[in-house]
């Protein structure tokens, strides 16, 4: 018996909507963002279909760091989401990013995976959709530009979240 050729799940693997956050304040941001939107294009199995405008916008949390500019690719992806993530560490080590110094500190190049169609997981690798996405102006502004009608499961829906987030300074470019 042959498993490729009867199970049409093998022969066309579906194609799953996914999410990524893009983000950088290191090294002429905005550069960096656009560099990485382009590559997340070349990725096996997966095209990108949205991508947001550029914001600029103030760093989030504790730390005192430059400015981000940050920015929202929308996929479609036949990887699974473990795939996705591995491929997505793998971008950013060839985009140039180096191992953290500080945790949330500075970064040449972030990728977030975000949401991966309706899967909910909370494993140490992997979890989606990526906590903290309802507090984030910086992700909440580019997500409902591409995806204002996605409901983040367990969350909501885009365009309300945003709506409900305080905006700190998040500037389209
Ligand atoms: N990423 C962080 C910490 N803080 N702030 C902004 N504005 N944008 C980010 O992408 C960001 C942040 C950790 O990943
Ligand atoms: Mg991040
Ligand atoms: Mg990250």
């Amino acid at each position: 018996m042959n498993a490729i050729a009867e199970d049409p799940s093998l022969r066309f693997p579906r194609w799953l909507p996914a999410y990524v956050g893009v983000g950088s304040n290191l090294d002429v941001p905005g550069a960096q963002v656009t560099r990485a939107l382009d590559a997340l294009a070349r990725l096996p199995s997966t095209r990108l279909v949205m991508r947001s405008p550029l914001y600029h916008t103030p760093p989030f949390g504790e730390v005192v760091q430059p400015a981000f500019v940050n920015a929202v690719a929308g996929l479609l992806t036949q990887l699974t989401p473990e795939d996705l993530l591995e491929a997505l560490r793998a971008l950013e080590r060839e985009l140039g990013r180096q191992p953290p110094r500080e945790r949330w500190g500075p970064r040449v190049i972030d990728l977030d995976l975000l949401v991966v169609g309706v899967e909910q997981r909370a494993t140490d690798t992997l979890k989606l959709p990526h906590p903290g996405i309802a507090e984030r102006d910086f992700v909440l502004y580019p997500l409902a530009d591409v995806a204002p009608d996605l409901d983040v499961p367990g969350a909501g829906r885009v365009m309300h979240l945003r709506d409900r987030v305080a905006n700190r300074g998040v500037k389209k470019l």
